[in-house]
C-alpha cells in the first residue's frame, strides 16, 4: 500500500492502537485534518481493528467518516497516536517506519533514526490534537469538535477519571461552546450508554474488547477494562468471565491476567483477577479476594493512571520470587 506521490510526497499513515477506542480513532481522524491544515497532505489516518460502538454511535451522530481499516503496516510509514506500546502496536509494525508519535502515555519506543515525538500528559490524545487544532479555531467545524469532545469524555470518564487535566476540562469547555453541545453530561450518557453493549457479548468478548498487555520486568500481565453505568449486573456472570479468563490462559499462558469491572456511576471496580501468586495481588491493593478471584476497588477507575502503575511500583511481589 506504500504511496509515493510526487505532488504531495510519501504517505504517512495516522493510527491508533489494537482494539482501538474511541480516543485512538478520534485522534488519527483530527490528527489528519490537523496536518492537512499545516499543508501535509501526506498524512493519512487509518485504524488497525474494529472501531467499537461508542466510536461507531459518534460517527454517525457528526455524519463523518470512520478511517478505513489497514490490517498490516508493513513497509509504511506510520505516525503512532494513542499509544507507543510494542503490543500494542498494529500487526506489521516491526517492517514499518514509525515517524512520529502523537501520545498520552509513557513513552516505549526504539527507533534508528529521531522520530517526531509529540507527549502531553493529558487525559487523551484527542485533547492534545484539539488543542493544536483550537489554535486555529476557523478550521475546527462543529462536527469535529463533537467528535474531539466525545473522544475526551471517553477516555476521562466525563473528566472524573483521575487522569484528567486541568487542560482537559478547558479544551473540552472550548469543544463544547464550538460543537454546540450545551448538556455536556447528557452527551456523555449516551456515549456511556453504548458501552453497556457488553450484555450482547460472550464473555471471550468481554475480555478482549479492551484488552492490553503490558511488560513489567520479566513479568507479562493482561488487563481488560469493562466500563459500565452498572457492573453489579456483570457481577451476575463474573464468575463465567473468569473461567473464560481462565481458558485464554492456558491457550496463551502469561503471568497475571486482570479485568476491570469498573462502574462510571458509583465510580468503582471490580478487579478479577488471575495469577501466579494472589497472595501478592492482595498484597499490593491491600484488601483481600472474595471467591478467590475478586477484589473491590472503591474509587478506581483508570487502568493507566491507578491499575497499572500500583502493578508497576510492586513489581518486585509480582516477579514470582516463589517459583
Ligand atoms: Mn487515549
Amino acid at each position: 500500500m506504500p504511496q509515493n506521490n510526487i505532488l504531495i510526497g510519501e504517505t504517512i499513515y495516522i493510527v491508533g492502537h489494537k482494539n482501538p477506542d474511541v480516543d485512538s480513532i478520534v485522534s488519527a481522524y483530527a490528527y489528519q485534518i490537523y496536518r492537512h491544515s499545516q499543508g501535509d497532505f501526506n498524512y493519512i489516518a487509518i485504524r488497525c481493528g474494529k472501531p467499537n460502538s461508542p466510536t461507531k454511535w459518534l460517527f454517525e451522530k457528526f455524519n463523518l467518516q470512520i478511517p478505513p481499516l489497514v490490517e498490516d503496516v508493513s513497509n509504511m510509514k506510520i505516525a503512532l497516536v494513542d499509544h507507543t506500546e510494542p503490543s500494542l502496536r498494529p500487526n506489521g509494525w516491526e517492517k514499518a517506519k514509525i515517524v512520529e508519535v502523537v501520545d498520552h502515555h509513557k513513552l516505549t519506543l526504539e527507533t534508528a533514526e529521531p522520530s517526531k515525538i509529540t507527549i502531553r500528559p493529558y487525559g487523551a490524545t484527542a485533547t492534545l490534537v484539539g488543542q493544536k487544532l483550537l489554535r486555529q479555531k476557523s478550521l475546527l467545524k462543529p462536527e469535529i469538535a463533537g467528535l474531539l469532545l466525545g473522544a475526551i469524555i471517553d477516555d476521562t470518564l466525563a473528566l472524573r477519571s483521575p487522569v484528567t487535566t486541568q487542560t482537559d476540562k478547558e479544551v473540552a469547555g472550548e469543544l463544547s461552546t464550538i460543537s454546540g453541545i450545551g448538556d455536556i453530561s447528557e452527551f456523555a450518557r449516551d456515549l456511556f450508554n453504548k458501552k453497556d453493549s457488553w450484555n450482547k457479548l460472550k464473555p471471550r468478548e468481554i475480555i478482549l474488547q479492551d484488552y492490553k498487555e503490558y511488560q513489567i520486568g520479566k513479568v507479562t500481565i493482561s488487563i481488560s477494562q469493562v466500563e459500565t453505568m452498572d457492573n453489579q449486573k456483570l457481577l451476575k456472570i463474573s464468575e463465567d468471565i473468569f473461567m473464560e479468563l481462565k481458558k485464554i490462559n492456558l491457550e496463551n499462558p502469561i503471568n497475571y491476567r486482570f479485568v476491570m469491572l469498573t462502574d462510571l456511576l458509583r465510580n468503582d471496580c471490580i478487579l478479577l483477577c488471575l495469577g501466579e501468586n494472589p497472595q501478592a495481588i492482595e498484597a499490593i491493593f491491600n484488601r483481600s479476594m472474595e471467591d478467590s478471584y475478586k477484589i473491590h476497588l472503591p474509587g478506581v477507575l483508570s487502568r493507566k493512571k491507578q491499575i497499572l502503575p500500583t502493578l508497576i511500583e510492586n513489581a518486585n511481589l509480582l516477579s514470582v520470587s516463589n517459583l
